[in-house]
């Protein structure tokens, strides 16, 4: 470490230091909360160089800025059910970091969601936000409502009551919150209806991710997925290999999966596999994508229900079997923590070239250390899923000046935004003294436009 940039002994000695003081300073004040934990020491281990080398980031405090939320808001959401029962569940938004641009991140319903998971999210979103290059803060949010069984009428007044809260602490310049996990275009627009009633104004830009009828943008549906294929196409053109021919295994069937699957079979592969939260099923002749828009999308129904019309296909419960199938390249699109090391183990002995990261933080660190080490290809999350905030960001562009763009011309800006990711990515992982090494060329890339950035502005 350090080789390339000419550092000496005790500046690196200094960097290390103050790393793992601001690390312990983080689980200190953040008792028990291991996804939160597990984000920033995978970050900040990586930024040793660039702190080494820059001590006016250490001068200024920007790792304990960077790690402690600006504001952390957590609410109460009651709704009545279908029987008239009270429920209350928990509701949360975590503004971590304006140097950039106003607060900007998805919203999960699941019923994990608690502080650990909505900060490990926001300060993930802090650094990915900042590598698409557009003009976005960092937050995420979301409730551990369990959308699951539940009738449209009570995800209506669920919803509503959620953004009753929110409404307060959001705005176009101030946080515009969008989907995540179990928060597609039904629950956005139920949420835009909701506080426009409550604003009294028709403010297009305070949600990305709306219908196309009423301000959303083309290409927002597909961008996460799409950005990620076109992420892996880039890494892997630089290898000198391509989608063409490939079987690529995809977990989840959700809104990242569907279009990561859509964009890679055009590219030529072949989808072996996806799951749901229940199992996976698993065609080596090819998945018909249709037909799992048509469940997941359409029917909101489980993912076995594919053998009903391909009864050719195989159905397994349970998740992580899914890793044990052989591919070539494994998408990782459903949830955190989806492949450990013993999954990435089996990867690696099924000879998989190249795993690009659709879901946040879906490998464990000893997983992503083992693909390094085995030289598979790896495309970590923060720059691979970047497309879906960056059109959320051509969406608000799109708000802002009141036009539309067509399909053709998001999706170009998309693909440009994509490239240039991996491009900075690839430098700075290369400038840095980690070639190859794409995770730790993310986390440089990112910080270091917010680190200037915060410099810049200065604390009172
Ligand atoms: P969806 O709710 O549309 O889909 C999630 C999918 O993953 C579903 O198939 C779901 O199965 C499955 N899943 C969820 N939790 C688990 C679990 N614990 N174990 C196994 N499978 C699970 O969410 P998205 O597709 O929007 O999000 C997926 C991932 O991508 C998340 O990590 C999210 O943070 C990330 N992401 C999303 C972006 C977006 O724009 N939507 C942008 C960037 C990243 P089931 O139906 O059974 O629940
Ligand atoms: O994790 C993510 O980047 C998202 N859920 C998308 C956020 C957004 O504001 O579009």
């Amino acid at each position: 470490m350090g080789v390339a940039l000419g550092l000496k002994k005790d500046e690196l000695k200094n960097a290390k230091e103050y790393v793992n003081e601001v690390l312990a300073l983080v689980k200190k004040k953040n008792p028990g909360e291991t996804e939160f934990h597990q984000a920033v020491e995978e970050v900040l281990h990586s930024l040793i160089p660039i702190i080494a080398k820059h001590p006016v980031y250490m001068d200024n405090g920007i790792l304990e800025r960077l790690t402690e939320p600006e504001r952390l808001i957590t609410f109460s959401v009651p709704w009545v059910d279908d029987n008239g029962k009270t429920h209350v569940n928990r509701g949360f938004r975590v503004q971590f970091n304006s140097a950039l641009g106003p607060y900007k991140g998805g919203l999960r319903f699941h019923p994990s969601v608690n502080a650990s998971i909505v900060k490990f999210l926001g300060f993930e979103q802090i650094l990915k936000n900042s590598l698409t290059g557009q003009p976005l803060g960092a937050g995420k949010g979301g409730s551990d409502f369990d959308p699951k069984g539940k009738s449209d009428g009570e995800i209506m007044r669920f919803t509503q009551s959620f953004a009753t809260e929110l409404n307060k602490h959001i705005g176009p310049d101030i946080d515009i919150p969008a989907g995540d996990t179990g928060v597609g275009a039904r629950e956005i627009g139920f949420m835009f209806g909701q506080m426009k009633r409550l604003r009294g104004a028709y403010e297009a830009g305070i949600l990305t991710g709306k219908g196309l009828e009423y301000g959303g943008s083309l290409v927002r549906k597909e961008a996460t997925g799409y950005g990620t294929v076109y992420f892996l196409n880039e890494m892997l053109k630089d290898a000198g290999l391509s989608l063409n021919g490939k079987r690529v295994t995809v977990s989840g069937s959700g809104n990242v999966s569907i279009y990561a699957m859509e964009k890679a079979a055009e590219s030529g592969a072949t989808i072996v596999a996806c799951s749901d939260s229940d199992g996976y099923i698993y065609d080596p002749s090819g998945i018909e994508i249709a037909t799992v828009k048509r469940i997941k999308e359409e029917e909101g129904k489980r993912i076995s229900e594919y053998l009903k019309t391909h009864p050719g296909a195989e159905y397994h419960s349970g998740c992580s079997g899914i890793w044990s199938l052989p591919c070539d390249i494994a998408l990782p699109c459903a949830t955190q923590n989806e492949i450990d090391e013993n999954d990435a183990q089996m990867l690696v002995k099924n000879h998989v070239l190249a795993v690009a990261e659709g879901a946040n933080m879906p490998s464990t660190k000893a997983a992503k250390d083992l693909f390094v080490k085995n030289n598979v290809l790896f495309a970590p999350a923060k720059a691979a899923n970047a497309g879906g905030v960056a059109v959320s960001s051509l969406e608000m562009a799109q708000n802002s000046m009141r036009l539309r763009w067509t399909f053709e011309e998001v999706d170009q800006h998309l693909q440009k935004i994509m490239k240039n990711i991996y491009q900075e990515t690839k430098k700075a992982s290369e400038e840095y003294g980690y070639p190859g090494d794409l995770s730790v060329g993310a986390n440089l890339a990112g910080f270091k436009r917010v680190a200037d950035a915060l410099v810049s502005q200065g604390v009172v």
